[in-house]
């Protein structure tokens, strides 16, 4: 018996800054209702898809930035997304901004959950790789402030077993790493969820802004295929704020071919029927990593961070 699991990647359009969380909630059970309707065991939103990408701005005071974060979820304002992923009996993965606080100490992370078909949640990812910068560099266009507004994630890349296979997490910019795929690789991922929020314009080196849509897929077609694993990866899209951010949310089986692509930059459903037994021709051959591969001659992937050059 083939294991399927169908597949819905909710992309969603613009979130405007003041639009209030219930707004967002509803537009997300819409295509949440909507996965189920066209037989989706799963529904994938984007990172950070409770608010609009508030790293975009420069901001001091720390209770108008936390106004951008979860304390609690499910909370009083996401409640009503997990009740209806329990009533219609869904599973989830949604990105957020979590304000973690302990004993007085509080902590940020760019956070995302996987969330089971009864509303409960099997697992907690925390964004590892934050691109962009700390302080604020007005020569922007725009900010990208993730290192100024969360701490790299501390749980590691985990893979849990939900759906009758093996699923993994990752956020945005952890999508153009290779060991972020490997590292799940190694724990046999057969589905792996990625949410982004992905500016157009890159302002470092604006000559790559027509590269954006080519280098989304580039990375996850080649994590797919590296690894043996389907990729969602699902787009928070369109002109948010004056900020063009890139659509292109698809579903990537493990050969690496794209089997579903959102064909605008607005709140979009597709959705694929994933056969993760097809991990397996990949797995189990080009990259069968017990027969292959060659730890020994990795070490400098763990032990150093940044690349040095030779000395003759
Ligand atoms: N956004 C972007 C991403 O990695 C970025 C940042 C854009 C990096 C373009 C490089 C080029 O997709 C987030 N949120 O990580």
């Amino acid at each position: 018996m083939a294991r399927v699991i169908t597949v819905g990647a909710a992309q969603l359009g613009p979130v405007a800054r003041h639009e209030a969380r219930s707004q967002v909630i509803a537009r997300m059970t819409n295509l949440m209702r909507q996965a189920k309707i066209r037989g989706c065991d799963l529904v994938v939103f984007p990172e950070l898809a409770l608010t609009t990408f508030f790293p975009r701005w420069y901001m001091t005071d720390q209770a108008e930035i936390d106004t951008f974060f979860e304390r609690r979820i499910p909370g009083p304002d996401t409640e009503p997304l997990f009740e209806a992923a329990a009533e219609l009996r869904i599973a989830f993965y949604i990105g957020y901004a979590e304000l973690e606080e302990n004993e007085g100490h509080s902590r940020r992370f760019n956070s995302a959950l996987l969330v089971d078909r009864t509303g409960c949640v099997i697992g907690k990812y925390r964004k590892i790789h934050l691109p962009g910068h700390r302080e604020h560099e007005p020569w922007r266009a725009f900010q990208h402030l993730e290192k100024r507004y969360f701490e790299p994630g501390n749980l590691g890349f985990g893979v849990w077993r939900a759906l009758g296979g093996n699923v993994g997490m990752a956020l945005c910019n952890d999508r153009r790493w290779p060991e972020t795929y490997r590292v799940m690789g190694l724990q046999d991922v057969e589905l792996l969820l990625i949410g982004y929020n992905t500016p157009v314009h890159y302002p470092p080196v604006p000559s790559h802004d027509h590269l954006q849509g080519f280098h989304n897929h580039l990375v996850m077609q080649a994590g797919a295929y590296q690894n043996g694993t389907w990729v969602v990866g699902v787009a928070k899209a369109g002109r948010e704020e004056g900020c063009d951010l890139l659509g292109q949310s698809c579903i990537i089986a493990p050969t690496g071919e794209i089997v579903a692509m959102c064909a605008t930059l607005e709140d979009e459903l597709i959705v694929a029927d994933c056969d993760l037994d097809r991990c397996r021709e990949i797995k189990e051959n080009v990259f069968n990593f017990s027969m292959h591969r060659e730890p020994e001659q990795y070490r400098l992937i763990v032990e150093r961070r940044g690349a040095a050059s030779p000395t003759s």
